[in-house]
């Protein structure tokens, strides 16, 4: 089955890269045709990428054990149902039989979602910080947002507030080549389409309660400490190659 984080994206070309062959993995799992083997990737399930640090590299902004469960048990969880569904999918296409066709793309947006949205959550995050934005991503972060301090006050805000379980997300939106904050409820709702998310925040209470119980904006603030803001720079370096501004 064809999928959208095979192994074969272990294989770094960029964040941003990745991620675009994510989402056509993701449609050609629901249409039954194989993008990523087109381009030699083998045949398989979804996959966790490895991730890119010790469970208790975070620390003391995010602790072991939350770590791991997340990793473990939370993400695998996604990518587990994300499987199942694009298995489903492929039967029901095999069959002719689309009985539960709302139900399976519901489950694929959902658990597709959370898969892309857990692995760049992984990546987005470093022991060792190279402190803030620099060079082309700075820029258009200071044009979109009007400061770096306005961005952080504006991401801070809206990950916050988001209602329920979600998360914050900075994202290039291609069409007038604008970053922009947006919130997602579950993973799946509240986006604009066409966006790439650049730096992406997890406030489900899995994500921060064993530390910080209910004081998400605490969470929020410490995650704001270990941004790998070179791997954000590189999502948004890969991003720009699908703007459509005129
Ligand atoms: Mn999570």
């Amino acid at each position: 089955m064809d999928c959208l984080f095979s192994r074969r994206d272990v294989i770094k070309t960029g964040g941003m890269t990745a991620m675009a062959l994510g989402v056509s993995g993701l449609l050609a799992g629901a249409h039954g045709a194989s993008v990523e083997s087109a381009q030699g990737v083998e045949q398989g399930e979804c996959q966790q990428r490895p991730l890119p640090y010790p469970y208790d590299a975070l620390e003391p902004h995010l602790d072991k054990q939350t770590l791991m469960i997340h990793y473990e048990k939370h993400h695998a969880g996604y990518v587990r149902n994300l499987n199942k569904t694009l298995q489903c999918l492929s039967a029901a296409g095999e069959s002719g039989d689309f009985t539960l066709i709302k139900h399976l793309t519901g489950e694929m947006a959902f658990h597709g979602s959370g898969h892309v949205l857990h692995t760049l959550y992984w990546e987005n995050m470093t022991p060792e910080t190279d402190g803030r934005p620099t060079g082309k991503l700075r820029t258009a972060m200071e044009r979109s947002f009007g400061s770096l301090d306005r961005f952080r006050r504006q991401f801070s805000a809206a990950t916050n507030a988001v209602e329920g379980s979600g998360w914050g997300i900075l994202a290039m939106e291609p069409f007038h080549g604008q970053l922009v904050v947006l919130q997602a409820e579950k993973h799946q709702d509240l986006t604009i389409w066409g966006v790439f998310p650049l730096l992406v925040c997890d406030v489900w209470e899995h994500a921060y309660y064993l530390t910080y119980q209910n004081r998400r904006s605490a969470y929020v603030q410490n995650f704001l400490r270990i941004i790998n803001w070179r791997e954000v720079a590189d999502r948004y370096t890969a991003a720009n190659r699908f703007r459509m501004a005129g």
